[in-house]
């Protein structure tokens, strides 16, 4: 704990108790700041039910490192995390392949939003110095006074707070954020894509078992209509299904449903059961997804944003909370670099981490327009395959980006640079062997036809290897 005294006088609100707000609650109390967490919802810990999105979450190194810092992170990946060591690829006709997602045993892991989430508050509570104050809805905010209006939707009464710093972590519709809007110099901008998602279940078997081979992140790649499965604690998969919105309208009837999962997915009907799948279908609502950048995250030494009220993104890189994560311990390391300056930590934060997270955000936007223009599985492993056959080739130079992105802390918009910099070095791999063997064609070819014949190769490998990179390009 920092004993300055400056800190120790310090009251700071983080607004919003999800994944980023209860870690940085935890990561500020660390440093000995008096810290009053503030959520609209109620205390999630006692509810049966919680509203919102997504059960389960891919979980890797960069939320580790975060939960490291306020040690849960055993109790999170050891106690409860489902190892997810290779992807399992569903083709049409019902057979998998397996692709392991690294050589050195790395894995992501599947954990339970709910839990991580409940696990946090805990780990707040436990500090002395932290307060939560659960059913208060931040209405309005004078971010350069850090003055707080809020409603405490259990007594139906408008309460007010002061705080020396305000920090929004209150999600991808943030309050906070629109507080910032007000402001000149505040950029802003937001997508939505046509795609909504769907959450499904795929219950245990008769005998309590996992139905389908439980260490594997299942991915059903048909193009348009993505499907994915993260197995969860008590045996069931949390299923996700992608698809353009208004496609989730024309299947209004559950003859149309099972009509369209009898052509697209027809091993997942019987996972999740014909009458299951129809009920849940219907109860459920087709959820929109947006992605936001802005900058910059802070308003001078008062106030401050992080997680998705910073940077929320399409859910097709599994980045989102782990960015989120990451956030703190940036934040955290500034910190230190600063002396608990915030006059100087703040500004510092938003040069340092405003080109990452925009990196992390168009990767995941990539990586969503990428699966949907893959029209089937085959041409899923095939890409797959070219990634492993490049890093096998090329080991320690070539890396795939997704292993980069997903199992270093490399800086995100540095995944980006070095990806460029490994295609540039295959294409002229690929350049210089076709010139190669063109050079040994002549060597060895003495007659005139045979000049011709090495002539057409040429042009044959330069245009195979412009093809190649066209796809290099891609990837
Ligand atoms: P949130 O989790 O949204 O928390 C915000 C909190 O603020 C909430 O508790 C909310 O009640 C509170 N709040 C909101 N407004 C107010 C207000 N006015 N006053 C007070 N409190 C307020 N990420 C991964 O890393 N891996 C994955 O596999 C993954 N899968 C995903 C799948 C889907 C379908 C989706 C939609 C997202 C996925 N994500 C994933 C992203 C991840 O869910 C988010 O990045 C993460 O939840 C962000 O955490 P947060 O704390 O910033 O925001
Ligand atoms: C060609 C093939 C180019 C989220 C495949 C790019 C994302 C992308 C949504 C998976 C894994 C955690 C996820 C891979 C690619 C979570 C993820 C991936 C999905 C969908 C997801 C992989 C929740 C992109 N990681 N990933 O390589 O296995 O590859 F399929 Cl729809």
């Amino acid at each position: 704990m920092a004993d300055c005294a400056n800190v120790r006088n310090k009251k700071i609100a983080v607004v919003g108790a999800g994944l980023v707000g209860s870690l940085e609650a935890c990561m500020l109390a660390n440093r000995g700041y008096e810290v009053h967490l503030y959520e609209y919802r109620g205390d999630i810990r006692t509810m049966e039910h919680v509203p919102g999105r997504s059960i389960n979450l891919a979980m890797s190194i960069r939320g580790r490192t975060g939960l490291g810092a306020v040690g849960v992170e055993e109790k999170i990946i050891r106690e409860h995390g489902i190892p997810m060591r290779a992807r399992m690829i569903h083709n049409l006709d019902g057979t998998t392949r397996a692709i392991p997602y690294n050589k050195d045993g790395k894995c992501i892991y599947s954990v339970g939003r709910r839990y991580v989430n409940e696990v946090l508050l805990t780990r707040a509570e436990e500090f002395p110095n932290v307060k939560i104050h659960f059913n208060h809805k931040l209405l309005n905010a004078e971010l350069d006074q850090g003055a707080m209006t809020f409603l405490d939707t259990s007594a139906n009464e408008e309460v007010k707070a002061e705080a020396d710093l305000v920090i929004g972590c209150d999600g991808a519709y943030s309050n906070v954020r629109k507080q910032m809007m007000k402001r000149s110099w505040f950029n802003y901008s937001q997508v939505y894509i046509p795609h909504a998602y769907m959450e499904l279940c795929i219950p245990p078997t008769p005998d309590g078992e996992f139905a389908m081979p439980p260490n594997y992140l299942h991915i059903w790649p048909r193009g348009k209509f993505m499907m994915i499965a993260l197995p969860n604690q008590d045996k069931s998969w949390t299923v996700t299904l992608f698809m353009p919105h208004e496609m989730f309208q024309t299947l209004d009837t559950p003859d149309a449903l099972l009509n369209f999962f009898k052509t697209h997915y027809p091993d997942a009907i019987a996972l999740i059961g014909k009458e299951k799948l129809v009920a849940d279908f219907f109860a459920n609502k087709a959820l929109p997804m947006i992605s936001v950048k802005c900058s910059p995250y802070h308003v001078g030494s008062t106030s401050l944003l992080m997680g998705d009220a910073a940077h929320a993104m399409v859910p097709f890189y599994g980045q989102g909370m782990n960015c989120g994560m990451e956030d703190c311990v940036v934040l955290d390391e500034l910190m230190n670099k600063y002396d608990d300056d915030l006059e100087k930590v703040l500004p510092a934060y938003s040069e340092h981490r405003n080109p990452d997270a925009e990196a992390i955000v168009d990767l995941a936007m990539y990586n969503y327009i990428e699966m949907r223009d893959l029209v089937n599985s085959r041409l899923f492993l095939l890409r797959k395959k070219w990634d492993d056959f490049l890093s096998r080739l090329l080991p320690g130079t070539w890396v795939p980006l997704y292993t980069m992105v997903t199992f270093s802390r490399e800086r995100y918009h540095s995944c980006i640079a070095k990806k460029k910099w490994q295609d540039n070095i295959v294409a002229r791999i690929v350049k210089v062997c076709s010139v190669a063997g063109v050079m040994m064609g002549f060597l060895f070819a003495k007659t005139e036809a045979a000049h011709t014949l090495a002539n057409s190769f040429l042009t044959h490998i330069n245009s195979l290897a412009t093809k190649t990179l066209a796809v290099v390009d891609r990837s």
